[in-house]
């Protein structure tokens, strides 16, 4: 999940707690079943990812900081705590971050773009929490977003980036030892802003997904069969598009593709295949520039939700699968001003999602936590 900003946007105060365990700050309380804390620290962040970074079983937080040039890292304490470990230099104007094995070893990585440098910077996790970057690897103009898969099944991760100055979108086979091919561009329209990785026609090959911001498109690069992407095929959305998610928006079991919409103040939705031929998309109104959105059942019921980041209304707006592709909005949270990128992940190990939310222009992140268990009398 990321964000995107201009170079003149960079700037932010560097705090760095080595070791040091930190509690969060608690804000003004939000009705349940939301509570909202701010991670510790000044963070000018474009993407956020929730991941278990130090081999426990508790989620762990890891964010790019645009204006800094680094990776920060919180290491999940339990109990609602965090320790913030040393951050880790990238490479110039880091835009979206990813979270992958992509050496083998069974300890999750970190593969961060860096829109300034057109690079990648792989961050090799040993297994406690730490990372050693790596050297930057060279992607496409602009490497402003990032996503992983094993597009051509050997059984090791590649690397995607949208490469918005290019006009590409790259991919990078690996090797399985942490090394890459060099880029392999596939065209894309004119500016693609967001990558996303899922399996859209269910062949069980993972297909790359574009989000053009200028030509009001997103596109869909069947994966490779016999080393080569199928045909490009873009679908007309709203104006506009921005943040992408890649995963189940509709509860059938199938993969989706939602795209919000800065200039429209909507979210698109593409249906995954399940006979032959798409089976279309849909749209519907949010607040105003929304941002970015993450796909999780946050409720625990039968139908997933979206949360979505409205970056004119300092809010998380949440819209839940009604079951027929159509879609109820189901209440705002307040945070942050300018609330830009979003991930989901279960935090607290009471088995619903919470949220992070990185609002840049209050240099906060925020954790939204998900509530429900404890308004049920199940949590702690
Ligand atoms: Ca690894
Ligand atoms: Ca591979
Ligand atoms: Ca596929
Ligand atoms: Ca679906």
């Amino acid at each position: 999940m990321r964000a995107t900003f201009s170079f003149l946007a960079a700037g932010s105060a560097v705090l760095i707690a080595l070791g040091v365990s930190v509690p969060v700050h608690a804000k003004a309380p939000t009705p349940l079943p939301w509570s909202r804390a701010d991670l510790p620290g000044s963070h000018y962040a474009s993407a956020v990812v929730v991941a278990r970074l130090d081999g426990d079983s508790l989620r762990d937080i890891a964010l790019t900081d645009y204006g800094a040039n680094h990776v920060s890292i919180f290491l999940n304490l339990g109990h609602r705590g965090f320790v913030r470990i040393a951050d880790v230099e990238v490479g110039f104007a880091p835009q979206d971050l990813a979270a992958g094995d992509v050496d083998g070893d069974g300890v999750l990585d970190l593969v961060v773009a860096n829109e300034g440098s057109s690079s990648i910077t792989i961050l090799r996790g040993d297994g406690d929490g730490s990372f050693e970057a790596q050297a930057d690897l060279a992607a496409g103009g602009g490497a402003n977003s990032v996503a992983l898969a094993d597009f051509n099944r050997d059984g090791r991760l590649d690397i995607a980036t949208a490469n918005m100055i290019r006009k590409t979108v790259s991919v990078l086979y690996g090797n399985g030892n942490g090394l890459f091919a060099p880029p392999e561009p596939l065209l894309a329209a004119i500016a693609p802003m967001n990558v996303g990785v899922g399996d859209l026609d269910r062949d069980l090959v993972p297909d790359l997904v574009a989000a053009d911001h200028l030509y009001n498109t997103v596109s869909v690069f069947p994966g490779p069969r016999q080393g080569l992407f199928g045909p490009r095929t873009d679908h007309p959305v709203g104006r506009r598009p921005c943040g992408l998610a890649v995963g189940d928006a509709d509860g059938d079991g199938t993969d989706d593709i939602v795209a919000t919409h800065l200039q429209s103040d909507q979210v698109w939705i593409i249906y995954g295949r399940t006979t032959p031929g798409y089976r279309g998309r849909r749209s519907f109104g949010t607040g105003h520039r929304p941002f970015d959105v993450a796909i999780a059942n946050f409720d625990g019921d039968r139908l997933p939700e979206l949360a979505v980041t409205l970056e004119d209304d300092n809010a998380v707006a949440f819209y839940e699968a009604r079951g027929d592709r159509r879609f109820s909005k189901r209440g705002v949270v307040a945070v942050g001003t300018g609330p830009r990128a979003i991930a989901a992940g279960d935090l607290d190990g009471d088995g619903l999602p919470d949220l992070v939310v990185a609002s840049p222009p209050a240099r906060t992140v925020t954790i939204l936590w998900n509530d429900r268990a404890v308004a049920a009398g199940r949590g702690d």
